[in-house]
């Protein structure tokens, strides 16, 4: 059984702020633990922004017994007057005795100020309680708050020899059943997914979140410079979920117009012939959509990557081997001379999920 410590009711909090990845749009997952002599009085967690923040719907929980309290945040407690009021206040105003905090909040309206604030009314405040954790859950959070650009996976799904589809073209099924819920959840959990175009002329995707119980569509994000998006395409007239196309000054006005008129978003990003990623993820934070899962196809999961525009990748592997000179690959780019020169992942994890394999990392250049 585990001990009961700071560590065991901040983790509580971490497994609640985790249950909500994906519903609070740009803003960070947060948990609140609020313990009185040996009791949880309060529980709470950011559910929406806009939306009362975590140590908020704990303290309304704790009531009188917040005074001399310690309470468990997974984030520095805000001290900022955003769409809600600042927490750091709200946990001085009721008397809470201590506040233990898993890590700083680097958005520049806070950044130590809350816990500053704290410590000046004489709570004692300590940081870094399970620390390492509460800095991955809020991955996308940090990446975007500090940039302004999402924070992009890569994910694939491919044979042992990276190819995600046969030589005729044929991909239904590589990967099982259990690694393509997870694809589902990883939906839910980003803003945004993206493809290219030849994805969208392939298969012509509906690029929603299905799983057993219903998730959340991200915006649909396809990169198109030459707006050669059918007009019928699911993406465009499905309704399911909000559409950007992604292409270039040089693309037809009236394509774009027309594209525009079935409620679609067209970014126009630089005047050369291919997308100027750097543009189009700067435009796409503007919209707000903090986080992408980049779907492919290879070509431009190999330019996101090269580029330097991939934060993490999540790779599934199906036991297949296909093999074909022309075969479609998952990451695909005019690569480097030397192997010291490979971008190398940090910080690996294997999972094996029935007969496939998952190995996620971060990306790092040689
Ligand atoms: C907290 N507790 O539960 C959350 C915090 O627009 P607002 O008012 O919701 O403020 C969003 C900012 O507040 C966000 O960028 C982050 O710095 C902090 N989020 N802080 O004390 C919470 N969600
Ligand atoms: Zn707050």
């Amino acid at each position: 059984m585990e001990v009961m410590n700071d560590a065991f009711y901040m983790r509580l909090a971490l497994q609640m702020a985790e249950r909500a990845l994906g519903q609070t749009g740009i803003n960070p997952v947060v948990g609140c633990v609020v313990v009185k002599d040996g009791r949880i009085v309060g529980l709470g967690t950011h559910l929406q922004r806009g939306t009362g923040h975590a140590e908020v719907h704990a303290l309304n929980m704790a009531g009188a017994e917040a005074a001399g309290s310690t309470a468990y945040v997974t984030l520095e407690p805000c001290s900022h007057y955003g769409k809600t009021p600042p927490c750091s206040e709200r946990l001085v105003r009721e008397g809470v005795a201590r506040v233990v905090v898993a890590c700083t909040d680097p958005n520049p309206q806070v950044a130590g100020k809350g816990i500053a604030l704290l410590r000046s009314h004489g709570i004692e405040v300590e940081v870094g309680v399970l620390e390492a954790e509460a800095l991955k859950l809020n991955e996308k959070f940090f990446k975007f708050i500090m940039t302004k650009q999402p924070f992009v996976t890569l994910k694939t799904a491919s044979t042992l020899d990276g190819k995600v589809a046969s030589k005729t073209g044929d991909s239904k099924w590589i990967s099982n059943e259990a690694a393509r819920e997870i694809v589902h959840t990883l939906r839910h959990q980003h803003q945004g997914i993206m493809v290219g175009i030849g994805t969208v002329l392939a298969d012509d995707p509906s690029l929603t979140t299905r799983l057993p119980v219903p998730g959340l569509h991200p915006t649909r994000i396809v990169v198109d410079s030459q707006l050669r998006i059918p007009l019928d395409a699911k993406l465009l007239v499905d309704g399911a979920a909000p559409t950007v196309i992604v292409t270039t000054d040089l693309a037809d006005a009236e394509k774009a117009k027309a594209i525009e008129a079935l409620g679609a978003k067209v970014l126009r990003c630089g005047s050369s012939e291919r997308v100027d990623l750097d543009l189009a993820m700067t435009q796409l934070g503007e919209l707000e959509i903090g986080s992408i899962l980049l779907e492919g196809g290879g070509v431009l999961n190999g330019s996101m990557l090269e580029a330097g525009f991939v934060d993490k990748v999540v790779l599934f592997f199906a036991p297949k081997i296909i093999g074909g000179l022309a075969s479609p690959g998952n990451i695909v780019f005019e690569g480097f001379e030397r192997m010291s020169d490979a971008i190398t992942l940090d910080e690996i994890t294997v999972e094996q999920l029935g007969d496939n394999v998952c190995i996620t990392g971060y990306p790092k250049r040689g």
